[in-house]
């Protein structure tokens, strides 16, 4: 196919409640959504950078420059594109996964669309519903956090993720096993916000029977996550640090990860994101699928990918409602703790215009007549 144009529309979703993780806190998510116009048809996607460079160093304003001054020309340029060489043409520009992720999921969604195929079919999905977990962020107050897990556990969430810090460690977790009792499938992640120096701390959270505790030390820290592992019995689990399928093996061999948590958008798009299930699966360590407060359109995506067979833990792939009043596609809502593979093309879910209106702050077009040529000097 021939790339024709793009759109990129930016918008500002308010979320039920404020989200605080140990980076800070959020309470309306603002998202770049990019509308691929090819010669086979329109493809969507969902860029999952956040406005700050805090989780990982992109952020909004950088992906939507990026895409325009430098990832545009080349894609307009390829004669026979596709989601499966997206990748390949992207490849000279390093960095910026999450922007390549985007951009690579509105192709292989038109791609898709026009093959009749789902994005779940593509990738090689194994299960039509995969298991839900929740991502819970700090309280204000252990009874509010306690009251927040009680909801979630009512609505049928089959995992619950509790988001730590340094002063919100010990006794959150504890209240959460003493109010709910042992059976309940529980984590933690820490989003970078420990140091080796803090393992004794750390080996606190063992006697609680954890699943896993996600990312506890620094993005670059894989050496000292191999010596935090040898000193806990919880199994440690890598996200902010896996930034690729090489990335993942590394990890693997070092001692540094036991599961892996998958989200496509760190690790520049869906297929490197199957290249680290393929790997890890190979290797016999678990994962589970990531998430970014995405709208139904990369839920859509992200529920697709959980649906391989390496998947055995629930993700954050929660229903639309668990952030948002109001989606921008059909909501994804929880059926006995699952969420539904869709099964139409492509992601499978419509844009619903209206919502998309409503939440626009931005629109920007993007075609072979505006699109800067190479920039290198
Ligand atoms: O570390 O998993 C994370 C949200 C934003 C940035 C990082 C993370 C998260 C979450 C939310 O935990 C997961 C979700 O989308 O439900
Ligand atoms: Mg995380």
């Amino acid at each position: 196919m021939k790339l024709l144009g793009l759109d990129l529309l930016t918008l500002a979703i308010p979320l039920v409640s404020p989200f605080e993780t140990s980076f800070g806190s959020q309470s309306s998510r603002h998202v770049i959504l990019i509308r691929a116009e090819t010669s086979v048809g329109i493809g969507w996607g969902e860029c999952v950078a956040m406005s700050s460079p805090v989780y990982s160093s992109e952020f909004n304003a950088a992906a939507e420059l990026v895409i325009a001054d430098h990832f545009a020309h080349p894609l307009f340029a390829a004669e026979n594109l596709s989601g499966g060489t997206v990748g390949h043409v992207l490849e000279p520009f390093k960095g910026h996964r999450m922007a390549k992720a985007a951009v690579e999921l509105a192709v292989l969604d038109a791609e898709l669309r026009a093959a009749q195929m789902s994005l779940g079919t593509y990738l090689g999905a194994t299960k039509d519903r995969v298991p839900a977990g929740v991502s819970v962020g700090i309280m204000p107050s252990i009874p509010e956090l306690l009251a927040a897990v009680g909801g979630y556990l009512e609505q049928g969430y089959l995992r619950i993720k509790l988001k730590i810090k340094p002063g919100w460690d010990i006794e959150p977790v504890r209240a959460v096993r003493e109010a709910f009792g042992d059976e309940v499938l529980l984590q933690v992640d820490a989003n970078t916000a420990y140091s080796l120096r803090d393992a004794g701390h750390l080996a606190r959270l063992d006697e609680f029977g954890l699943l896993l505790m996600e990312q506890p030390l620094q993005d670059e820290d894989l050496t000292e996550h191999a010596k935090l592992a040898a000193r806990l019995t919880t199994p440690i689990c890598l996200d902010e640090s896996i930034e690729s399928a090489k990335d993942a093996s590394d990890a693997i061999a070092l001692g540094a990860t036991s599961v892996v948590n998958i989200k496509a958008g760190r690790v520049g798009g869906y297929l490197e994101a199957r290249r680290v299930h393929d790997i890890c699966r190979a290797a016999g360590v678990p994962v589970w699928c990531g998430g970014m407060l995405e709208t139904g359109l990369g839920r859509a995506a992200n529920v697709a990918l959980a649906a391989l067979p390496g998947f055995t833990l629930p993700g954050d792939t929660s229903a639309s409602a668990r952030f948002y009043h109001q989606d921008i596609t059909a909501p994804f809502v929880l059926e006995d703790g699952h969420l539904r593979v869709p099964t139409g093309p492509g992601l499978g879910v419509e844009v619903d215009e209206d919502a998309v209106a409503s939440f626009l702050v931005s629109r920007r077009r993007i075609d072979p007549t505006n699109a800067p040529g190479p920039v290198i000097a």
